[in-house]
């Protein structure tokens, strides 16, 4: 009886302790607010001793990290625009790799890492990311050891051209089968 009441005290610790984790690490995801969608990641700015890589991590794909630069080498606004469109909702995730320092990553796609970053989507189209680079609960989470944005925006329609040519393709093919 004795060992059955400690385990239920240890479940209702569990619980409280995983309510509590879920308040502090919320997933830092960054979504699409609408379909075919241009994602820009605009530099911000750092204030960090340590040097950290900025790293787009196609998910979706399993791509390897892309590496677009260092806290201490990127310029303000210098912009990356990754190379294929976005679905509505579809994520966009980061890696942090610090390279000089305390040696460590944090990934939005790993929830043990979400502690370290920080999203403002209050204009969805205009994302703002922080990053904590010391792991936590060590650093100070002041969240600006690098910061930059992500800018989603509407791609460019298909001209009335081409999808003439891709209906003339539709045509062509449906004469072949006959
Ligand atoms: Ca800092
Ligand atoms: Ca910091």
């Amino acid at each position: 009886m004795k060992t059955m009441s400690t385990h239920a005290a240890f479940a209702i610790v569990a619980a409280v302790a995983a309510g509590a984790q879920a308040d502090i690490y919320q997933d830092p995801g960054i979504f699409a607010p609408f379909g075919n969608a241009q994602v820009d990641i605009v530099w911000g700015g750092s204030s960090a001793g340590y040097t950290g890589e900025v790293q787009w991590v196609d998910t979706a794909f399993e791509g390897a990290p892309q590496t677009l630069w260092t806290n201490h080498n990127a310029t303000a606004e210098q912009t990356y625009r990754i190379p294929r469109l976005f679905a509505a909702g579809e994520r966009v995730d980061f890696r942090y790799e610090i390279i000089s320092g305390n040696i460590d990553a944090f990934a939005t796609f790993v929830p043990a890492d979400w502690a370290q970053f920080s999203v403002d989507a209050s204009d969805p189209r205009n994302v703002v990311v922080g990053v904590e680079d010391i792991r936590y609960p060590s650093g100070d989470m002041d969240h600006n050891d690098a910061v930059f944005r992500v800018v989603f925006s509407q791609a460019a329609v298909p001209s009335p051209g081409s999808l003439a040519l891709i209906g003339a393709g539709g045509v062509f093919m449906t004469r072949r089968r006959r």
